[in-house]
């Protein structure tokens, strides 16, 4: 395992073939392509007033596609706000998210979370933390209950540069050393914290590094290359599920677009820091590799973000076409048996639709 202090340095990306077929490759490059498209085309719907809130993920497709192709269908994922990539890759249908997206009522968290918040226990996708780093302890937690049950589970846990300095990193990586529980930590290092940039957040030369104050393996790897992330999520995996204890990783990215919908990166970071890091766009270089490998050409890709771009309109329509969530559905699954103060509550609610004092 290496550990290069510093940024990813612009190096070969590791040619296909190591881990991952060509065909593997090809799918997950398309869930790639899928994800910018999903990304581009919601920048533009927020600012149309069609969904409210939106976290892109660009630049950052081969980390998270690259990672949950490593992983397995009974491992559970416990992201932060930002892997569209991990619930593309892990199968969620894109019509879910939209419907998360727009909160309507084929929104299986009934729009009660906030926009890209999202989740999916079929896909064993644990529903996003706002609060930073929560999600790391809560896959400890639950990779140690996993095992106590025998069940043969590895957790993953992603989150950004930022969540290092967060209370839950050191609870989580300390608990989890201490256990050795069946976790991998995969830290998104995108360069910066809203506005706060990787330098200000720690003077750790490396954020990798910091696993070895809780006893385990940190590892750097080029989060622009899908297959060296595959290699190292899949070692971590292998050591995970042996019982050998979890593994840190840090993949070195670059979120390309704001922090979320309500930031202008324009205001704290320069254009030629971008320019620099699009040089290394994930997707630019699976293209690449995929062309030199003989399994793409520029007709199949045109025809590859053509369907991708259809495949968003169509989930978009689909979602825009859904009727809004039931009110009277703010009632459900609150407790299993509703209290007293709750039916009392709920019969209040429904006179004032019914009086038209409160509109649905
Ligand atoms: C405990 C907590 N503190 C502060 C915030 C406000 N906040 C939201 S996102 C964010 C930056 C997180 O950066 P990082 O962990 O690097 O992840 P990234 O957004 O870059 O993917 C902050 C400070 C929060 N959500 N939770």
């Amino acid at each position: 395992m290496t550990q290069d202090p510093g940024r990813a340095a612009p190096a070969a990306a590791t040619p296909p073939g190591e881990g991952l077929s060509n065909e593997e490759t090809l799918a997950a490059y398309r869930v790639m392509v899928l994800a910018r498209a999903t990304d581009e085309r919601c920048l533009t719907l927020q600012r149309q007033g069609r969904i409210g809130f939106y976290v892109p993920a660009s630049g950052q497709e081969a980390a998270q596609i690259g990672a949950a192709r490593a992983l397995h269908a009974e491992d559970w994922v416990f992201p932060a706000y930002r892997e569209l990539g991990v619930a593309l890759a892990r199968g969620v249908p894109l019509e879910a998210l939209f419907h998360q997206f727009i909160g309507n009522s084929g929104d299986v968290l009934k729009g009660r979370q906030m926009p890209n918040h999202y989740g999916y226990r079929e896909f064993r996708f644990v529903v996003a933390s706002s609060p930073i780093g929560t999600q790391i302890t809560q896959a400890v937690g639950a990779a140690l209950a996993a095992r106590r049950r025998k069940d043969p589970v590895v957790t993953i846990a992603f989150f950004g540069d930022g969540a290092t300095s967060s209370n839950d990193f050191h609870a989580g990586l300390n608990f989890a050393g201490v256990y050795r529980a069946p976790t991998i930590f995969f830290c998104q290092n995108n360069q910066w914290a809203i506005s706060l940039p990787r330098e200000k957040q720690t003077h750790s030369a490396t954020l990798a590094e910091k696993a070895n104050a809780y006893g385990f393996p940190g590892v750097v790897v080029d989060g622009t290359d899908l297959f060296a992330v595959h290699r190292a999520v899949s070692d971590a995996r292998r050591r995970a599920a042996s019982g050998q204890g979890p593994t840190l990783i840090e993949a070195q990215v670059y979120r390309f677009g704001p922090h979320s919908t309500s930031d202008d990166p324009r205001r704290y970071r320069a254009d030629t820091e971008v320019a620099h890091w699009k040089e290394m766009d994930p997707i630019k270089r699976a293209k690449e590799l995929l062309i030199g490998a003989g399994v793409l050409d520029e007709a199949r890709d045109t025809a590859l973000w053509e369907e991708a771009r259809a495949q968003v309109s169509r989930a978009l329509e689909s979602a825009e076409k859904t009727s809004p969530v039931e009110p009277g559905t703010l009632f459900d699954d609150v407790f299993a048996e509703p209290t007293p103060r709750l039916v009392e509550e709920r019969a209040e609610f429904d006179r004032l639709l019914a009086e038209g004092v409160i509109k649905p």
